[in-house]
């Protein structure tokens, strides 16, 4: 299959540009002049005889109107239906949506229409509860409400954040889930109603700004009981919406308890490690759901075999609230050797823009246990250079020695309290 990439004027030497069989720019630096300009993504895609779209992970990746802008000009969009994207995209939709379908969900409201009625949900669902921006997700708009007395203050700067950041103030009330773990399922739908999942990721290992660091298959320590009904629910939840394509659903795993976050409707980047555990490449499965093959397997045919585990090797200060870090990288080694793999768009040389995401590669090690897993993952990181900006190296090297990720008992908590001890 040939491919033509898009990149912007400060991409130029990305990696992506020279692996693509073609490769065109689309626009300056700034996000809203290249990647997020639609008309540019578009005319690139037919002025060079595309049929098909991927929009990878970000960027336009979950936005429904390009999905449908993709169908009118005759492109394939690789991913779900727009109306799908959509339902999801607001998560008090996506809420109500799987609640109807029997999945399991945070005790808490639809969206509040006034302060008043926040006052009196609360009292109802008890303290401390969440106020969550329904145009959100990742944390933004976001405010813990311990008592009465600080619910206004909290409605009102929440509103106010979720104005400025999504032009939608509107937000919802969820019962404040104490120390969960975050762990997402991995599903893949066709466009004929067959549903599977590929097992879950533990996605725990967060920095404080929500972000993940660290994310393993399968997650450590769950127990069977949850594991099975986080599979079914996914499963359950896409052929309810009439998903297609990849999927994840998050939730908050506490005990055996579990509870519906939110879906996306893209790849992420962790599908590395479910990619490793089940040996199947979910990209080529998009393609193949996309161009409207079946996915001529089953849930029988499907099962994980070792651990995987993923780090995001970013350019960023960890002693200095993960800031982004830009520059030129002087030098660059990645490591290699049975059951490691990495993805990235950087070498020695390449310059790193302040524009984008910091990731700079992931890396991904393979084990038949989770403790091989962890041992490749710590040889794979020392073998690793990256000269010219600070990295996350040394950041995962200590969490990945640390006592509560060796037995496998951390959650979202974890890299925060560990931060906060370090000063
Ligand atoms: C929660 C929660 C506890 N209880 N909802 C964070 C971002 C957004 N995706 C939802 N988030 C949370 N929702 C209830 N009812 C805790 C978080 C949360 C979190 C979730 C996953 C991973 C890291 C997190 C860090 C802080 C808070």
């Amino acid at each position: 299959m040939r491919t033509v990439a898009v990149f912007s004027e400060a991409d130029r030497g990305s990696l992506h540009v020279r692996q693509a069989d073609e490769a065109f720019c689309v626009g300056p630096g700034p996000v809203a002049r290249s990647y997020l300009n639609i008309p540019n993504v578009i005319s690139t895609a037919l002025i060079t005889g595309c049929d098909a779209v991927h929009p990878g992970y970000g960027f336009l990746a979950e936005n429904a109107r390009f999905a449908e802008i993709c169908a009118d000009h005759g492109l394939t969009f690789i991913g779900p239906k727009p109306s799908v994207i959509a339902a999801m995209g607001d998560k008090a939709t996506a809420k109500r949506v799987m609640h109807d379908a029997g999945v399991a969900t945070t005790p808490g409201t639809d969206i509040l229409a006034s302060i008043d009625e926040a006052r009196k949900a609360a009292k109802k669902i008890g303290y401390p509860v969440l106020l969550k921006a329904t145009a959100g997700g990742g944390g933004k708009g976001m405010r813990t409400v311990e008592n009465e007395h600080d619910l206004d203050r909290a409605f009102s700067s929440a509103t106010a954040e979720a104005e400025a950041s999504f032009k939608d103030g509107r937000l919802y009330m969820e019962k404040l889930i104490i120390d969960p773990r975050h762990i997402e399922v991995q599903v893949l739908a066709d466009s004929f109603g067959n549903v599977v999942h590929l097992g879950e990721r533990d996605c725990s290992v967060q920095k404080p700004s929500h972000q993940k660091l660290i994310e393993e298959a399968p997650a450590p320590n769950l127990s069977q009981k949850a594991r099975n009904a986080l599979h079914d629910m996914a499963v359950r939840a896409c052929k309810h919406v009439g998903y297609s394509n990849a999927g994840t659903l998050e939730f908050l795993v506490s005990g055996d308890q579990v509870f519906f976050m939110e879906m996306n409707t893209r790849i992420q980047v962790e599908h590395p490690v479910t990619e490793m555990v089940y040996s199947i490449d979910l990209v080529k499965e998009q393609i193949r759901i996309a161009s409207g093959e079946t996915l001529g397997y089953t849930q029988r045919d499907l099962a994980a075999r070792g651990h995987a585990i993923e780090c995001r090797i970013n350019a960023e200060d960890s002693s200095n609230n993960f800031a982004p870090q830009a520059g030129t990288l002087a030098d660059v080694v990645f490591p290699g050797g049975p059951g490691i793999r990495v993805d990235t768009h950087v070498y020695a040389g390449a310059t790193i823009p302040p524009y984008y995401d910091s990731m700079l590669a992931k890396i991904v090690a393979f084990g038949e246990t989770r403790d091989a897993a962890i041992a490749r993952m710590e040889r794979a990181l020392r073998e690793t250079v990256v000269d010219g900006v600070n990295t996350t190296i040394g950041q995962c090297l200590e969490i990945l020695a640390h006592p509560r990720f060796r037995e496998g008992r951390y959650d979202i908590g974890f890299l925060p309290s560990l931060l906060k001890a370090r000063v």
